[in-house]
């Protein structure tokens, strides 16, 4: 079954499902959900997602919405199926890829998040972002990758030694601080994460994510 994707290339939180797709070997149709007209926000659209927001997925008659559920879900199909592992092969290491997972939503993306919002999405609505916000956050990031520091001195991944998803999940953001925030000092100055990003996002899949149409 081809899985239907409903999101914007461009659009960090479908990077992240396309990334995973590719990683594990599913095909999928990618069906681009136009954000700036706010087809996201119509009727026709909160049938597949509520919140209005992108990414969805429709495999057959199974339909999910938020990122993160739709990695974990492929990861444990592609996982049951005997294809690739994304999730690590016992029960702690498991754990470990999950609080990793857990660590991405609940400490990293919604520094980067706010970041992204006054920086990128503001301007495009011609308001002007509130830069006090992204120093605070910024300083607040410096505490947040020395942990990652720390865990990247002692395995390849931050699952352990081999890529799962919480790395994967870490994918579009990073790649915001490197390419687009201005910030790539933040992972530049930490060994550790700096090696384990040139590791990330040289990745097959992350390069294909990279080179589909915006
Ligand atoms: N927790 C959701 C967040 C989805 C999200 O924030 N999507 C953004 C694009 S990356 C979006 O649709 N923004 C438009 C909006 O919120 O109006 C997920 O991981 O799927």
């Amino acid at each position: 079954m081809v899985v239907k994707v409903y999101g914007a290339t461009y659009a960090a939180c479908s990077q992240r499902v396309l990334s995973c797709l590719i990683e594990l070997g599913f095909e999928f149709e990618l069906i681009p959900v136009d954000l700036q007209s706010g087809e996201h926000k119509k009727p026709q659209f909160l049938l597949r997602q509520p919140f209005g927001q992108v990414p969805a997925i429709e495999d057959g008659d199974f339909k999910l919405f938020e990122s993160r559920a739709i990695i974990r879900y492929y990861a444990a199909k592609s996982g049951s199926e005997g294809g690739v592992n994304l999730l690590g092969d016992t029960l702690e290491e498991r754990g470990v890829v999950e609080q990793w997972v857990e660590v991405e939503v609940n400490n990293y993306n919604p520094l980067i998040y706010t970041m992204v919002l006054q920086l990128l999405v503001l301007p495009q609505m011609g308001q002007v972002g509130d830069m006090e916000l992204v120093r605070d956050c910024k300083g607040k990031l410096e505490k947040v990758l020395d942990v990652y520091e720390e865990r990247l001195s002692k395995s390849k991944y931050l699952g352990g030694e081999r890529f799962t998803i919480a790395d994967l999940t870490h994918l579009p953001n990073t790649r915001f601080l490197m390419e687009e925030g201005g910030m790539e000092d933040l992972i530049k100055r930490r060994k550790n994460v700096y090696n384990w990003w040139i590791h990330i996002s040289s990745r097959p899949s992350w390069r294909k994510v990279m080179d589909l149409p915006k």
